[in-house]
């Protein structure tokens, strides 16, 4: 590396100062010296990525410092603390946060300006953790955030998975997987802690005896074990506290079988060791569809039971006593991945620590708080009791011991068999097994669902028994999201232009943002509002093209369908709206179309054919369409590959419309629609999840409904629905299915999307042909008010001043009111 200036300054500064500061001078000193003394580098051979990591240590310093005074001040105040349960997390990017969390940027921005270094340039190269699949894991770091930022004393727990989500790849039109390999360069964010390891059994049986005191004695005796070490993440509030991610990284107990090893066979003594860290090496990439894995189910409780000794461990540590587990911690399950925690807690209380079984209840039972994510019946998580009694023994008896006296209490209480069959934690119906979200039911204090018409549905549909017989066990906490990444990090330009109308508080209370609705009519404002959007879709623009070769002119329409791929959200009725513009254009009708470019991004479970063919349609759709002379210039569709938190952070500041089209009814929340609005985006959107609160916040003059309501959805079905009567009498619409079978889309192959097309015309699940004319209709009305820029200038500005209710900052003081009974604590400088 040829740097004179870094080279000039780097002896002389890292001598300069041992104290952590945040000057521009205190930065580029510890900067210096963390590229020499951590990574052995001098400026002549450093790499983009030394150059990252040494500015990420520089930063994580002052991370471990707010971490650090935050745990001394919850401890001085005995607070009662929060454990989240999370099988995944997408933190996105640390860097850039980090910066802002500390109130650094421009400090560091100007120090390593004077090294003639490029903070932009350094915050790309972070490769980004993508230990989730979407929305569950994305909230929960949103939470971690807020949490964070609150001053809520908090751990959020989890699985250190080596290769976290598929990169995506598109290989013609085609998604292909390959394998993540985020920790490949070095993650400089964690601290792995070899002390703080808990051991963890496997498979075996158990043992049942009455010892000399009359005590009814369990011993699990298993045939594997392994242990699972800590992984600490500090994660920063802004301007305040920080508070810890601790993920488990399975490892053998013993790196070698020594009896093996002495007898000459080293192969098979590392054996062991290879298989006890497969545990921990791959997430699942299903979203909303669950696997029923073994290892998956291994993986669920491997984390578990290290949080909960570790909890333990805290709780006693403290000088407490474990029956007050209860009123120290509450512990969040988000979904039921984490809800064998209610049967291993109890085997740790009953079986390792002696307690009496209705004490150990009683504790348990006031503990745990259920977060349920998905109404869908596939995404519904139960293991037959084959594989969980063959891999847990004993927390088989013990649920099974749960429920029996759960069920006598419905039976004193004079339910009849029927309801109790339904109710029971087993499920007897096909192959017998256990109903996780009844055990996360019956085990919590509090359930909650994401979105008030979600909370609504669980308690009049899934668990509508269990409301019944504790209706003060039910609540809801919508969704939010961290508007400090989503907006403050995001999108520099529209943040600056926030700050300096209404000032910077807007950073830890999202509702000022209110005081921009007086802005709303002011045509010089709107006009910098709509360049600063203009800027943005410029940067999209150029970051699309470098991924796909494909040129859009950001003067278009963007309107984006970013999120996983799933047939009930719906991608392939964009997909079909896009073919019915381009027949329109292509038959010279092009009235009330403004030129468009169409933008999805998202990943499929690689299981997931229909899902997979939705992707490849989409990128055939878009090589007819960028290709084709006559319609070129007004419609454009680009298909962004690998979508991430890192990529989310371009798409969502550079969006005109939102695509939110799910069947109403399926997603419980959606948290993209509340990024969208955040950065001046207008909704399309049915009467589904969360998108029922934004248009109440936002006005329903501000988004373009369309589509049935839930009601109206399951009245359809109720009354025989046919897809294909639709298809008879609505022209537009048949000729553009019959498009996808004509082989215009698929150089002459007639079958390729037959199964798509075939399951719309004959089961069509998510009654995309039912709330198709509707769909399109909003469209044609929202190209009009997108030729009056003047309109839609005013109505973006107004999604944004009345946004503020989706903040996770919102959503974590409302765990704390009505789940968690938590006073945050909050430390400032
Ligand atoms: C998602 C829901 O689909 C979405 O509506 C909601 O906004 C989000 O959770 C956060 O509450 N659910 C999942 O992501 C999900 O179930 N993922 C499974 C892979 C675990």
């Amino acid at each position: 590396r040829e740097n004179k200036k870094l080279e000039k300054h780097f002896l002389s500064q890292i001598e300069n100062t041992e104290k952590i500061g945040f000057s521009k001078e205190e930065i580029k000193a510890s900067f210096l010296k963390k590229l020499f003394y951590n990574l052995g580098r001098v400026p002549q051979v450093a790499t983009e990525n030394d150059l990252y990591k040494a500015l990420a240590l520089t930063v994580r310093d002052r991370a471990f410092r707010q971490f650090v005074r935050s745990t001394a001040e919850f401890a001085q105040k005995d607070a009662r603390a929060v454990a989240y349960l999370s099988a995944e997390y997408l933190p996105g990017p640390h860097l850039g946060k980090n910066l802002l969390n500390l109130e650094i940027t421009d400090e560091t921005r100007e120090a390593l300006k004077e090294l003639d270094l490029d903070l932009d340039e350094i915050l790309r190269e972070e490769v980004e953790p993508g230990l989730g699949n979407g929305g569950l894991g994305r909230l929960a770091s949103c939470y971690m955030d807020s949490m964070a930022t609150l001053g809520v004393p908090a751990i959020g727990y989890g699985i250190r998975y080596e290769f976290g989500i598929f990169n995506q790849n598109i290989k013609n039109g085609w998604q292909s997987e390959e394998t993540d390999l985020w920790l490949h360069y070095g993650n400089p964010w964690e601290v792995v802690r070899p002390e703080i390891a808990y051991e963890i059994k496997f498979g075996g049986r158990t043992e049942h005896w009455v010892d000399e005191n009359d005590k009814y004695q369990v011993e699990w005796i298993p045939d594997s074990e392994l242990k699972g070490t800590a992984y600490d993440t500090p994660i920063l509030g802004y301007q305040s506290n920080g508070i810890i991610m601790r993920l488990w990284k399975a490892e053998a107990i013993e790196s070698f079988d020594f009896s093996v090893y002495n007898v000459g066979d080293y192969y098979k003594a590392v054996e062991k060791k290879m298989r006890s860290e497969n545990l921990t090496k791959v997430l699942y990439p299903n979203d909303e569809n669950l696997s029923g894995k073994e290892l998956r189910l291994k993986q669920q409780y491997f984390f578990v039971s290290c949080s909960l000794q570790d909890i333990i461990r805290l709780q006693l540590m403290q000088g407490r006593k474990l029956e007050d587990l209860h009123k120290k911690f509450t512990i969040q399950l988000n979904d039921t991945h984490p809800s064998i925690a209610v049967a291993e807690l109890m085997r740790l209380l009953v079986d390792e620590h002696q307690m009496e079984w209705v004490d150990a209840w009683n504790i348990t039972k006031n503990t745990f708080a259920y977060t349920n994510h998905t109404l869908l019946p596939e995404a519904l998580e139960r293991w037959s009791v084959g594989l969980l009694g063959r891999l847990l023994p004993r927390h088989l008896e013990i649920i099974y011991e749960i429920n029996n006296r759960f069920l006598n209490e419905l039976k004193e209480r004079n339910y009849n068999g029927e309801q109790m069959a339904r109710m029971s934690l087993i499920d007897e119906s096909g192959e017998t097994s256990v109903r996780m979200a009844h055990l996360a039911t019956v085990g919590s204090y509090k359930v909650n669902g994401v979105s008030a018409l979600h909370s609504g549905l669980l308690k009049k549909q899934v668990l509508n028994d269990f409301a019944d017989l504790w209706p003060e066990k039910f609540t809801n906490v919508t969704n939010g999201v961290d508007h400090r990444r989503f907006l403050g990090v995001s999108n520099p330009r529209l943040s600056e232009l926030i700050s300096k109308k209404i000032g910077k508080h807007w950073l830890t209370d999202l509702m000022q943002l209110h005081q921009l609705e007086k802005f709303s009519d002011d045509k010089t404002f709107q006009k910098k509002w709509m360049e600063i959007k203009l800027q943005n879709k410029k940067e999209l623009a150029a970051h699309m093209e470098e991924r796909t070769g494909i040129s859009v002119d950001p003067k278009m329409l963007f309107d984006v369908h970013v999120k996983r791929i799933h047939e009930y959200k719906r991608q392939h009725l964009k997909v079909l709206h896009i073919l019915s513009l381009y027949k329109r254009l292509k038959n010279g009708d092009d009235k009330n179309i403004v030129p468009t470019a169409f933008i999805f991004g998202g990943k499929a479970a690689p299981g997931y054919f229909m899902a997979k063919l939705i992707i490849k349609l989409i990128n055939s759709v878009g090589d007819l369409v960028n290709n084709d002379e006559q319609v070129k210039d007004r419609l454009k569709v680009v298909f962004l590959p690998n979508f991430n938190v890192k990529q989310a952070q371009v798409v969502y500041p550079a969006a005109d419309l939102s695509e939110q089209i799910s069947l109403a009814g399926k997603e419980a929340s959606g948290t993209g629609n509340m990024k969208f609005a955040l950065n001046g985006a207008l909704t399309v959107g049915t009467l589904d999840g969360a998108n029922v609160e934004i248009r109440e916040e936002v006005g329903d003059e501000n988004f373009f409904l369309f589509g049935q309501s839930t009601e109206e959805v399951q009245k359809t079905r109720a009354e025989g629905y046919r897809p294909y009567k639709y298809y008879e009498q609505n022209e537009e619409l048949r000729e553009v299915l019959d498009l996808l079978i004509s082989g215009e889309l698929s150089d002459g192959d007639k079958e390729l999307f037959r199964p798509l097309y075939n399951n719309l015309l004959q089961q069509d699940p998510y009654q995309l042909l039912k709330d198709y004319q509707s769909y399109i209709d909003k469209q044609e009305e929202i190209h009009k008010v997108w030729s009056k820029p003047g309109e839609w200038a005013k109505k973006s500005i107004l999604n944004v001043a009345n946004i503020g209710k989706f903040s996770s900052d919102r959503s974590i003081k409302d765990y704390c009111t009505t789940i968690w009974k938590i006073d945050p604590v909050r430390v400032e400088d």
